[in-house]
């Protein structure tokens, strides 16, 4: 099933809870997901195989298409589809209804982030949006505070259909481990950056080294700019070291060891349209 809405709506958010794990990073700037993240979660009554998506938007670059593509594979692939959206920040629902229309896909309308409003606005919400799409539920949730994720759960179960488990039960997630620690390194550096740059920026990976009491990290954040670079930096090396810190300690949680992380910034004019800067990512 497929986790689908605009960003920042709480796809990424939700599917951590419901994990009971951190499988994606979450972060309250734009675009924070960029490829299709698959997790399996496996209980007694069966398996879900989840994607979660990058935020349905308008692609300018390279890098939004693939992002895009995305979307439209997840939509295929997916027996039912959750649509996500945060009430403190309607967005125009036209072009989504229409992508769901065209998917042909049972839809559910997850209403997130529910703690942040009173229960009138729900219930308007709900009035309002009921005939919009002939949704098969409609969920108010909160991903944060775990408001009806039992819920969800159960009623994700009932609309899947009957079938032998795809994935062993102890599998819980798909990406290579150089993926996952650069989207680590991303979170924490998406806590520091502002305006353009969360759009800017991207993590590569140089080198994993398992040297047994450390495990050695070799990270290149890319920016696009020169100007971009002297704020990654910050005054006095300021903000990379903060980053740093902040990866490394999330690092040495994920490996339950010490981790040397070395950080450099590298300026990648126009990456967003580099066909090798996007391999790399969505390899
Ligand atoms: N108050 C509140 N905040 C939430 C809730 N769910 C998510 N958030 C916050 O919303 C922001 C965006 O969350 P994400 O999970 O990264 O959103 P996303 O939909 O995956 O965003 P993209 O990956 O950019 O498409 C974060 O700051 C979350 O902490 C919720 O139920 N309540
Ligand atoms: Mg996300």
């Amino acid at each position: 099933m497929a986790l689908l809405g605009r960003t920042n709506v709480g796809k990424s958010t939700f599917l951590n809870a419901l994990m009971q794990t951190k499988v994606a990073i979450v972060s309250n700037k734009p675009q924070t997901t960029r490829k299709r993240i698959l997790a399996i979660k496996t209980s007694e009554r069966g398996q879900i195989i989840f994607f979660d998506c990058p935020g349905i938007h308008k692609p300018h670059y390279k890098l939004n298409e693939l992002m895009m593509k995305a979307v439209h594979d997840a939509l295929h692939d997916a027996d039912l589809i959750l649509y996500f959206i945060d009430l403190a920040y309607p967005q125009e629902d036209d072009f989504v209804i229409s992508l769901l229309e065209k998917a042909g896909k049972k839809v559910f309308l997850v209403i997130n982030k529910i703690d942040k409003l009173n229960k009138g606005k729900v219930l308007d919400k709900i009035q309002h949006d009921k005939d919009l799409f002939p949704w098969q539920e409609i969920v108010p949730i909160s991903a944060l505070k775990g408001d009806n994720l039992g819920l969800m759960e159960e009623l994700i179960f009932n609309y899947l259909p009957e079938g032998e488990n795809f994935y062993p039960a102890d599998e819980y997630t798909i990406q290579s481990e150089n993926f996952f620690v650069g989207e680590l390194i991303r979170e924490k550096m998406l806590n520091w950056v502002e305006d353009e740059l969360p759009f800017t920026t991207s993590i590569k990976i140089e080198e994993i080294k398992d040297r047994g009491e450390v495990v050695y990290v070799r990270a290149e954040i890319y920016v696009e700019s020169r100007a971009q670079k002297k704020i990654v930096i910050g005054k006095n090396g300021n903000m990379i070291k903060q980053i740093g810190q902040q990866a490394r300690q999330t690092l040495e949680e994920y490996y339950g060891k010490k981790v040397f992380l070395d950080l450099f910034v590298k300026i990648v004019p126009g990456w967003r349209n580099s066909n090798q800067v996007i391999q790399e990512i969505f390899q």
